[in-house]
């Protein structure tokens, strides 16, 4: 078709994508150019992305992109957050790039408090406080005096990073740099008095962008071997989880009162509402919930929970025995399988990065008093119940930091697709859900750089193009009962 494509490069944890997006008779369509596996590689006792490989890969996307359509209007990456690639004066990258699953910031959040408590840190970013947070990688590097930080002069998130690829322009995206806990959540730009008490190097933090404006274009260098000639690079949310934020099919941005959620499900589920300021307090402190920044200012209070992360390994741990089963068959067999044999809280830090899933799961469930799993469904389905289970608890502590209740619960991103897992979530949670789009993170993407081309004006606007773009699933709430008792056996965990 002769439509202009605008391509999202769309980087998860566990695997990636070029997609293409366009407007067909006033709808978005999406059509998958690349995907390929993102696995992690250990080097010595390091976790480490393969950031060579994805950027092969990409590139492998942005050439087949090319021959296949007639105009590429514009491109933008958007990644997982918190992680980051330092590169030095001469335009090298500094060292490999850690994993957040990486160990090294075992212990590192304690660490990071003996130098500022962890109260200002909250009060001065609003974040909630996981160890993988950029800030503690950091501060591990700083204190392990780790060389690749020393000799540092520019500081990249791996959206960035890829941009600068692209590009050959450093640049700092807000959605993604917010991720970081060192940005102020109020003036979007660094807390360069928490840079300075850490010890970092301020110098390496540049200025933040906001998401929609054109960075620059395809270098020749990369035109060359992509065929991508003088092709703008519009800076989408980066953050994956911020773009997938914006393609929530609803008719309203940043409300007063919100009463919608959303539940952006993938490796992880991203639990929250989007507001028009954030909300920094004691109660937001107390329940961990995070600010993270949203498109246009906006605030996307959340917390993060364990996703689909423990139902994928526990498929790789089967892998290792040779006893794998598909997606569908582990689906069929969560449903045939009986409720609430195992309770599973997918936050345990057991959950993290352990060598095995499965073994992880049978000793939790000695640990906490349960029965070991005796068949591959009770694995599955405790796995799925456990994350319904922390979206009710998290819906109620939602509601409590926004102070009305919430009648809509939007579930976007892959894990739409798990329809046991949607249901579920109504009868825990006692609330409607509307599942889907699947490729939100894309669709949020490409609506952005449609809005930097001029071809969007407004994000109600793209969220109208979006809603009516794609099909979306609802599940009413049904059974009830059996979910008070188990989110009290939850609560004892
Ligand atoms: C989701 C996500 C989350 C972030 C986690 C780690 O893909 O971006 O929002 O907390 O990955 O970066």
């Amino acid at each position: 078709s002769l439509a202009p494509v605008h391509l999202a490069v769309d980087l998860g944890a566990s695997s990636g994508r070029v997609i293409a997006g366009s407007l067909q008779n006033d709808q978005m369509e999406l059509a998958e150019v690349h995907r390929f596996a993102n696995d992690p590689v250990t080097i010595q006792q390091s976790m480490h992305w393969n950031v060579h490989g994805l950027w092969a890969d990409i590139q492998h996307g942005l050439r087949t992109a090319a021959q296949q359509f007639n105009t590429v209007a514009s491109v933008g990456v958007d990644t997982w957050g918190v992680d980051y690639v330092l590169v030095d004066d001469q335009d090298q990258m500094t060292g490999p790039v850690r994993h957040y699953r990486d160990p090294r910031t075992r212990g590192a959040m304690q660490r990071a408090w003996g130098i500022v408590p962890r109260q200002e840190i909250f009060e001065a970013t609003g974040l909630q406080f996981m160890e993988l947070n950029t800030l503690y990688q950091l501060v591990a590097a700083r204190l392990d005096g780790e060389h690749s930080l020393e000799i540092a002069d520019g500081f990249l998130m791996m959206g960035d990073f890829f941009h600068w690829l692209m590009t050959g322009k450093r640049s700092i995206e807000a959605t993604n740099a917010s991720t970081t806990q060192l940005l102020d959540p109020r003036t979007r730009q660094w807390s360069r008095e928490l840079i300075s008490r850490f010890q970092l190097p301020g110098k390496i933090f540049q200025n933040v962008t906001e998401p929609g404006s054109q960075l620059g274009v395809i270098q020749p260098s990369v035109a060359a071997l992509t065929g991508l000639d003088n092709v703008p690079v519009i800076i989408p949310a980066t953050h994956d989880t911020a773009s997938a934020v914006i393609a929530v099919p609803v008719n309203d941005f940043a409300p007063e009162k919100p009463n919608w959620c959303y539940i952006s499900s993938g490796t992880w589920s991203l639990m929250g509402c989007e507001l028009a300021q954030p909300r920094i307090n004691a109660k937001c402190a107390e329940l961990n919930f995070t600010n993270e920044g949203g498109i246009q200012g906006s605030t996307r209070l959340l917390k993060n929970i364990g996703g689909l992360w423990i139902f994928q390994q526990i498929r790789k741990s089967l892998e290792r025995r040779q006893a794998a089963e598909s997606w569908d068959v582990m689906v069929e067999r969560a449903l045939a399988a009986k409720p609430f044999e195992l309770l599973i809280n997918p936050d345990d830090e057991a959950f993290v990065a352990p060598t095995d899933m499965v073994d992880a799961i049978v000793s939790y469930a000695g640990r906490t008093g349960q029965k070991a799993p005796e068949s591959n469904g009770v694995l599955y389905r405790g796995a799925l119940e456990g994350l319904a289970l922390r979206y009710r608890a998290c819906l109620e502590m939602l509601e409590t930091l926004v102070g009305n209740r919430i009648d809509v619960i939007h579930i976007v991103g892959g894990g739409s697709q798990n329809e046991l897992l949607c249901q579920m979530t109504a009868d825990a949670c006692d609330r409607v859900v509307v599942a889907g789009p699947v490729e939100a993170t894309a669709a949020g993407n490409i609506a952005v750089q449609m809005m930097g081309t001029g071809q969007l004006g407004s994000i109600v606007e793209a969220r109208e193009l979006i809603r009516t773009s794609f099909g979306t699933k609802q599940f009413d709430p049904a059974d009830r009962s059996a979910w008070d008792d188990a989110a009290e056996k939850f609560k004892s965990l």
